[in-house]
């Protein structure tokens, strides 16, 4: 992946989920990677400049215990080929290999509870997906209230003294990066501590529009938005997500806004709406495809799906609601009721990753799926074969053996920030793989037209998508994956990066 090599300031990373985690096992201490594109990216980066550092949440048990053991400062960490703690006190004194600066927060347990069961989970991602349905959620009582006070604000507040201490250990001006939902006060109260930072806060979610926000409690509201403001780009997927945060400034804080330039004033200050699509990493996919594990996944799915004539529909997801599995699996059995010629000719795969299980709302959404599952499978089996093959499971390289076969990938979400699956599948499949993807995920404003569009809540539109995608000529079919692969490797995430910090660097003078 292409690397920026100057940066003429030091970098501040911060994110939820970190570049590593520590365990122990019977061995003792283990370190493991942080899997993903994202943090992939992040960390060739990180790796690459000498005067980064990348704070991050205490994960798991082991990582508070190695915070606490360096007494809250940041650590440097070897990340290949073996990855391990590099530092006089727990073993090696000097890296020989690609290593990274981590500085773990630990905070109050029932204060990252509330922050991260309740607020970052469901309550932001649920307003931010559209998935209340208003008439019933959400309730909000003096719980939720007490829960941002004590869990959303504090930890937001114990972030932004870890980076803001970050920053003053670089001489008080650095780049600083954020990510995510999780952290929409941080910006104003680093830059309250250090005013000459150059900031970043990169939402990975989509960005709803005023009445949206209008579910939360004014002050509340007002207070995350306002938190954001304190970064100098606030960075979205797409042009959708940026000039709905720009119309939120205008209407919910009553800012002077700029809906063509998409920026907004606060004070003295511009703080700029932008949209740096996300992307994956080509070639590591092309080395996991190629891998011998991926072979034997592929020959293995074969046998199973795609033997004489027969076709395969695959999704790849997390059990979230806003990945709309339901609807999903409903528009199949459509499908299949209004083309009884399909039925043992095409099966669906999906395979699905546990997610959040601890959210009462996602834990009753995995109970739906495979009640619509059970449904479907018990009207259209035919000689012993079930239409919907449901895998529970983590297994990358499965998916990456799958994202190659398929004939169709469904992506048919309620509401997806970009959506990686599609883009993967872009990359890799090698069948003339149709798109399917819904017109409210981010990708579509990429890949739309490569694909075919589902409308995420209309169940005879998705059937009918459907069967336009298995019954495309297959030259039309592979003239589309061939262009789709071609945005997306001439847009991968080093370019999704680069762009965030080549207007970084602009805006701090540099370039
Ligand atoms: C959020 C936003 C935005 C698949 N199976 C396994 C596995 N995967 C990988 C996929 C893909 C990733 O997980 C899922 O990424 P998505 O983008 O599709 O969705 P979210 O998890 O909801 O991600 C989304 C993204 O952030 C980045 O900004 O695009 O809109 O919601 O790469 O291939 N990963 C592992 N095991 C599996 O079995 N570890």
């Amino acid at each position: 992946m292409a690397h920026i090599d100057v940066l003429d300031l030091p970098l501040v990373l911060l994110s939820n989920r970190g570049p590593v985690s520590f365990d122990r096992d019977a061995s003792g201490r283990t370190v493991n990677r942080g899997a993903g594109g994202l943090v992939s990216a992040l960390a060739g980066l990180a790796e690459h400049l000498e005067d980064a550092v990348w704070v991050c949440g205490a994960a798991t048990e082991e990582d508070a215990a190695v915070a606490r053991e360096a007494t809250g400062q940041a650590l440097l960490v070897q990340t290949h080929p073996i990855p391990h703690l590099v530092d006089p006190r727990f073993g090696d004194a000097v890296p020989d290999g690609p290593a990274i600066k981590v500085r773990m927060v630990v905070t109050d347990p029932a204060a990252y509870a509330d922050f991260y069961s309740i607020w970052s989970n469901p309550i932001l991602w649920f307003v931010q997906h559209g998935l209340y349905g208003r008439s019933l959620s959400p309730v909000l009582t003096q719980a939720e209230h007490d829960a941002f006070e004590n869990g959303y604000v504090v930890v937001n507040r114990a972030y932004a003294d870890a980076v803001a201490d970050e920053v003053r250990a670089r001489g008080g001006k650095a780049l600083v990066l954020l990510q995510d939902y999780h952290f929409y006060l941080v910006a104003e109260h680093v830059r309250q501590q250090c005013p000459d930072v150059v900031l970043t806060h990169f939402v990975h979610i989509p960005w709803p529009g005023p009445d949206e926000w209008r579910v939360l409690p004014a002050d509340i509201r007002e207070r995350l938005l306002t938190g954001l403001l304190g970064s100098d780009v606030v960075g979205f997927h797409t042009r959708r997500y940026a000039r709905n945060f720009v119309l939120c400034a205008g209407e919910l804080l009553g800012l002077p806004t700029d809906l063509d330039a998409l920026t907004i004033t606060v004070g003295d200050r511009t703080v700029r709406a932008r949209y740096y699509p996300i992307s994956v990493d080509p070639a590591a996919l092309d080395t996991t495809l190629a891998s011998e594990q991926v072979n034997a996944h592929v020959a293995m799915l074969r046998y199973i799906f795609l033997d004489e004539d027969r076709q395969l529909m695959l999704r790849v997801d997390r059990t979230d609601p806003s990945k709309n599995v339901v609807r999903g699996f409903l528009a199949f059995g459509t499908l299949l009721e209004q083309h009884p010629e399909l039925v043992g000719k095409v099966s669906f795969l999906a395979l699905l990753q546990p997610s959040r299980t601890d959210v009462p709302e996602y834990a009753d959404y995995i109970a739906l799926i495979g009640g619509v599952v059970a449904e479907i499978n018990a009207k259209y089996t035919k000689e012993g074969r079930q239409p919907i093959d449901l895998r529970m499971v983590e297994d990358f390289p499965l998916a990456v053996a799958a994202y190659s076969i398929c004939d169709v990938l469904v992506v048919n979400a309620i509401a997806d920030g970009m959506n990686l699956v599609a883009k993967e599948v872009a990359v890799v499949n090698r069948r003339g793989g149709v798109l399917a993807l819904s017109e409210t995920a981010g990708a579509h404003e990429e890949l739309g037209e490569f694909a075919v569009t589902l409308h995420p809540f209309d169940i005879q539109q998705m059937a009918d998508a459907f069967y336009t995608a298995l019954t495309m000529p297959l030259e039309e079919r592979h003239r589309r994956l061939a262009a789709a692969a071609e945005q997306v490797r001439t847009h991968d995430v080093a370019r999704w990066l680069g762009d965030q910090l080549t207007d970084l660097r602009r805006i701090a003078g540099f370039a």
